[in-house]
């Protein structure tokens, strides 16, 4: 775009967003501005999608431009076994129970090698919480699975996962975090923040750490030169001043650390749990979810439009309403698939790459770290060089 055609387009977006009722909020948005939690509100409550997608496009623009990164990736859930209760997950079972499993070691090791032929870069590894779980089987874990594939980056371990962990081996969070470094932990994923309200915690999740533990997790984790993700869970029985709230503290806490690599927006998915009463969020929904985060979160770099629970056609879409990730080739997912979730387990390297084609994106193949492993965008296909960073 040539600056004429770029002072244009600012030109017809403030113009839109003014007519949206949104002009305060994109004038400070095409300033760099921090918005306040009253514009997350206005931005939640605005019937205009398509100008609140326009605004959310332009930040996702600016930093990424149209690269949109995805990676070879594989998800392993180790147990499914669960204390926590959580009256929307479908994935917890108690030992005993049908369905209930807890690979050892040495199984979830074969998951790995079960992949060898294919260039996978990131185990992505969570589970649910059992007491019983011995502190040496994480260590065990996380060593068997380097075994089986030194090279690959393991993302593991959510905050709620991490707090037992240290109960279990009955020392400081630090100290546990540098043990489980050494035996392989490369980042956490972002899971287990569902909603930080106090009312929300006693409502559906109250056996699980509170929100407030969960960002103190996080500052522990980033102080230990891990980084992490974040994620929001909506479409439930929140409210939009909760959510504004849940990503004013995922904010500030960024602001203190800077540990988020990526701002995840979960949906529910209501099948087979204690809230299947409730119809879930649409599609429209998910968009709006997506790009209030993108605007709200102007310092985390990256934010993903999971496919497994978006379907592919939204995840395309979300790519022109704020996200900039689509996660991965995944191969085995439990957790979203119990809860009803209707997209396939696994996608090849070379869909994910077309279907960000067909978006009229360009496909960058990052590591868990954001180091570009391939692109289409031949100024960025030398193997090894860093994404883009914020701002
Ligand atoms: O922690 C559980 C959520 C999370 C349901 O970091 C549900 O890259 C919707 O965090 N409906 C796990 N959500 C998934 C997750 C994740 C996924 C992909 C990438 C990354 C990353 C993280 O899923 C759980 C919980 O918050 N969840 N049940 C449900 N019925």
């Amino acid at each position: 775009m040539s600056p004429a055609e770029d002072v244009q387009a600012t030109e017809t977006l403030l113009a839109r967003a003014r007519a949206a009722k949104l002009g305060s909020v994109a004038e400070k948005i095409l300033a760099r501005e921090r918005l306040s939690l009253d514009d997350g509100l206005a931005l939640y409550r605005t019937p205009d999608l398509y100008t609140l997608g326009a605004l959310a496009n332009h930040v996702r623009e600016r930093l990424h431009g149209d690269l949109a990164y995805f990676n070879v990736n594989q998800h392993v859930n180790y147990t499914n076994h669960c204390n926590k209760f959580c009256a929307f997950c479908s994935f917890d079972r108690l030992p005993g129970q049908e369905g209930a499993f807890w690979l050892t070691p040495a199984q979830a090791a074969q998951k790995i090698t079960a992949q060898l032929h294919e260039p996978v870069t990131e185990v992505h590894m969570v589970a649910g919480v059992w007491p019983k779980i011995p502190y040496a089987y994480y260590l065990e874990l996380l060593r068997a699975v380097k075994a089986a594939k030194p090279t690959i980056h393991i993302k593991a371990f959510t905050m709620v996962e991490i707090d037992q962990i240290a109960k279990v081996a009955k020392k400081p969070v630090p100290e546990v975090l540098e043990e489980l470094k050494a035996a392989g932990l490369g980042s956490c994923p972002g899971g287990g923040a569902e909603i930080f309200s106090e009312r929300l915690h006693k409502e559906g999740y109250r056996l699980k750490i509170s929100g407030q533990q969960w960002l103190d997790l996080a500052r522990e984790v980033h102080r230990s030169g891990l980084r992490s993700n974040c994620t929001m869970l909506h479409g439930h029985i929140e409210t939009q001043e909760e959510r504004v709230d849940h990503l004013d503290r995922l904010r500030r806490l960024q602001d203190e650390t800077g540990g988020f690599q990526t701002y995840i927006p979960l949906s529910f998915h209501p099948a087979n749990n204690e809230w299947s009463h409730l119809p879930g969020p649409s599609a429209l929904d998910e968009l709006r979810e997506i790009a209030v985060g993108r605007l709200m979160l102007d310092n985390i770099a990256h934010v993903k439009a999971y496919w497994i629970m978006l379907t592919i056609p939204i995840a395309q879409l979300a790519l022109s309403f704020g996200a900039d990730d689509v996660d991965g080739t995944v191969v085995e997912e439990h957790i979203y698939h119990d809860a009803g979730a209707k997209t396939p387990q696994e996608v090849q390297r070379g869909e994910l790459v077309r279907w960000i084609q067909d978006a009229g994106r360009v496909p960058v193949e990052r590591d868990t770290l954001y180091n570009v492993v391939w692109s289409a965008d031949e100024t960025l296909a030398q193997v090894g060089q860093p994404a883009p960073v914020l701002r």
